[in-house]
């Protein structure tokens, strides 16, 4: 054989070999990753069949006490979607395996969300409108405040199309209808002011361009009016420009009801709200926090109570408190709030940003030191670590502030049981990370999952998708992270991971900006994976056989096992309900506990600060760290 020849052929050969080569490794890692010894180490991940028409785009997820996992896309993230009214909520039961669709009437993409005493779950807010980009406005846009100075007659509607007319000629059509109400007369002492009727609505320029746009805030007549309406109503806009409108909120509000397994409209927010956070309070009672009203501007402090017993919100300006969108509260035992520090969306970027407690009884904001990369709290997340009774709150990685290409390996831990709490060093995570999912286990420790090194996924350090495969679990013991197998699917952002009932983590979402190449726009991640953490590998698994379904605070309550004697703990875990790496809602309560022969007889904590009322999934825990598939219990 020739030189030459010899080279051709071992050219051919290398060629034929590399996929050979890369078919032998992957089998090799399949082979690896199903061996009953890696799994016993570092658990496993499967991918859960969906069946093609319940795929959605999930944006926030929630536990519910019949055992399904609640997915709301609502119009996912899509505009068109949006625009073809297509909302979408789907029911996945894992103990049969089974999806299901939910009629969802409006659309609640990116409302808040918790859960009551009684197991509804309460979504409130969600969007009225989607973001215009710049480069999509042809006519100057405003938010026209109309303006109504006669105290006197009912409220007056102004069709859609109304046109408001500046100083200079130019036409500003309104978007919709509007109702102004009449202005109200208020005496003090001898004097009597007139206080102006006002409703805001948007307006468009008749003319495309430049032209009609207004950079300074000026009044505006309402075309038509004549007489003393010409001079009782009129507009005042802050500016009339093109640039990009935000999504809009909306102020819908449901309760999820588990068993009939339907929305229940309850009365509206008092204001629009997207992005908003919910947190239930020891009384019952919940709070909406933060969001961007139905002109895409952040509240400016404006925050809202839910009167469960009564199904509506009211107003709230005890509460006045300014926070960006979705930041991450934490019940404390002493029914305080915990703020700390993740948030996500909007909002300033000086304001609102440092974490601190919340005195909600008395709106008094203490301001708790230490955070490390102070900046990059958004798209951080937070837990209240296992058990609630150490009222410690770790928070994970984050990014900076917007589109930000940073982010952090940053944990920090905070111990709010000590007189002057402040954030100590946790270890570091294994990669800079935002959009981390972070899941509380039976056995005291925390799964983190997914997220992403750059901003939704994209560019990071040159390489244009930053999307991390790598889990572990934090054990509170060590304080150290313990590497678990590695993911198949990345999530970033909207993205969930949730605890099931059976012990194992579903993960599910992930809306990358763009695609593999870092040129194309991105599709929505609509596969769903379950991981079966080490502690599932084993051996057999302790049993809760029998028990009362309802426990209250500071009672005991015995519970049957045919393994008593071999169990450790109790543990009633909080079911997540998670968007936006914001959870108010998962903890997990230590129960301490007397065993017998035939089962455990365990005590609640007394505090409803500790344990709100609600469903609770309890798990006892063999002294392997093994946990039961849990028992559904109510604590009233
Ligand atoms: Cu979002």
């Amino acid at each position: 054989m020739s030189g030459l020849a010899t080279l051709v052929v071992l050219a051919v050969v290398a060629v034929a070999n590399r996929p050979m080569v890369a078919a032998g490794a992957e089998a090799l890692h399949t082979y690896q990753i199903n061996r009953q010894s890696y799994k016993e180490k570092y658990g496993h991940w499967a991918r859960l069949p969906v069946p093609h028409g319940f795929r959605v785009n999930a944006i926030h997820a929630a536990l519910l006490h019949t055992g399904k996992v609640l997915i709301i896309a609502g119009s996912g993230n899509n505009k068109d979607a949006f625009e073809e009214k297509s909302f979408r909520t789907v029911l996945y039961d894992p103990a049969a395996e089974k999806f299901t669709e939910v009629p969802t009437p409006t659309d609640v993409f990116c409302a808040g969300h918790t859960f009551l005493p009684d197991g509804n779950l309460l979504v409130a807010g969600g969007t009225k409108s989607y973001e215009v980009l710049e480069s999509e406005i042809e006519r100057a846009a405003g938010v026209m405040k109309l303006k109504n100075e006669s105290p006197d007659g009912p409220p007056r509607e102004f069709a859609k199309g109304t046109a408001f007319v500046s100083a200079a000629g130019l036409v500003y059509r309104t978007r919709t209808k509007v109702t102004v109400p009449a202005a109200r007369k208020v005496t003090h002492g001898t004097h009597t002011m007139v206080h102006a009727g006002e409703a805001e609505v948007w307006v468009d320029a008749a003319v495309k361009g430049d032209r009609a746009v207004v950079r300074k805030p000026a009044q505006y007549t309402i075309e038509g009016l004549t007489g003393p309406d010409a001079r009782n109503l009129y507009g005042v806009a802050d500016k009339i420009t093109r640039e990009k409108q935000e999504y809009g909120g909306d102020k819908t509000s449901y309760e999820f009801d588990p068993v009939r397994e339907r929305y229940v409209r309850t009365g509206d927010l008092r204001d629009h709200r997207w992005y908003p956070t919910l947190i239930g309070l020891t009384g019952g009672d919940v709070i909406a926090v933060s969001g961007l009203d139905e002109f895409g501007r952040i509240l400016p402090g404006r925050n809202e109570r839910y009167l469960t017993d009564e199904k509506r919100w009211v107003a709230a300006p005890e509460l006045k408190r300014y926070f960006p969108t979705y930041p991450s509260l934490h019940l404390m035992a002493d029914g305080k709030v915990f703020y700390s520090g993740s948030n996500a969306g909007y909002g300033s970027d000086t304001e609102g940003r440092t974490p601190g407690i919340w005195d909600v009884g008395r709106n008094r904001f203490r301001e708790v030191p230490g955070l490390r990369d102070p900046r990059m709290t958004e798209t951080s997340s937070s837990v209240l670590l296992p058990p609630a009774q150490d009222q410690k709150v770790m928070i994970f990685g984050g990014g900076g502030i917007g589109d930000s290409e940073e982010s952090t390996r940053r944990t920090d831990i905070i111990d709010l049981d000590q007189k002057s709490p402040a954030y100590r060093p946790g270890p570091d995570l294994p990669r800079p990370a935002r959009y981390l999912s972070t899941v509380l286990l039976p056995d005291d420790t925390v799964l983190t999952t997914g997220g992403s090194s750059g901003y939704r996924g994209g560019m990071y350090r040159g390489r244009p998708r930053s999307d991390l495969f790598n889990s572990q679990i934090y054990q509170p013991s060590q304080n150290a992270f313990v590497a678990t197998a590695d993911s198949t699917v990345g999530r970033n952002y909207h993205a969930e991971a949730i605890l099931l009932p059976d012990g194992r983590v579903i993960t599910m979402g992930g809306d990358p900006l763009y695609d593999r190449t870092g040129k194309n726009a991105g599709t929505f991640e609509q596969r769903i994976e379950v991981f079966s953490p080490p502690y599932l590998f084993q051996g057999p698994r302790p049993a809760v056989t029998g028990g009362p379904a309802e426990v209250t605070r500071g009672a005991t309550a015995r519970f049957s096992t045919p393994d008593a004697t071999r169990i450790a703990s109790a543990r009633l875990l909080k079911p997540s309900s998670v968007t936006h790496v914001t959870d108010t809602d998962q903890r997990s309560v230590a129960l301490p506990l007397k065993r017998d022969a035939r089962g455990v007889r365990v005590t609640v904590p007394r505090k409803a600060g500790l344990v709100p009322s609600g469903w609770y999934m309890l798990f006892l825990v063999d002294e392997k760290g093994v946990p039961s598939v849990a028992r559904w219990v109510r604590v009233r």
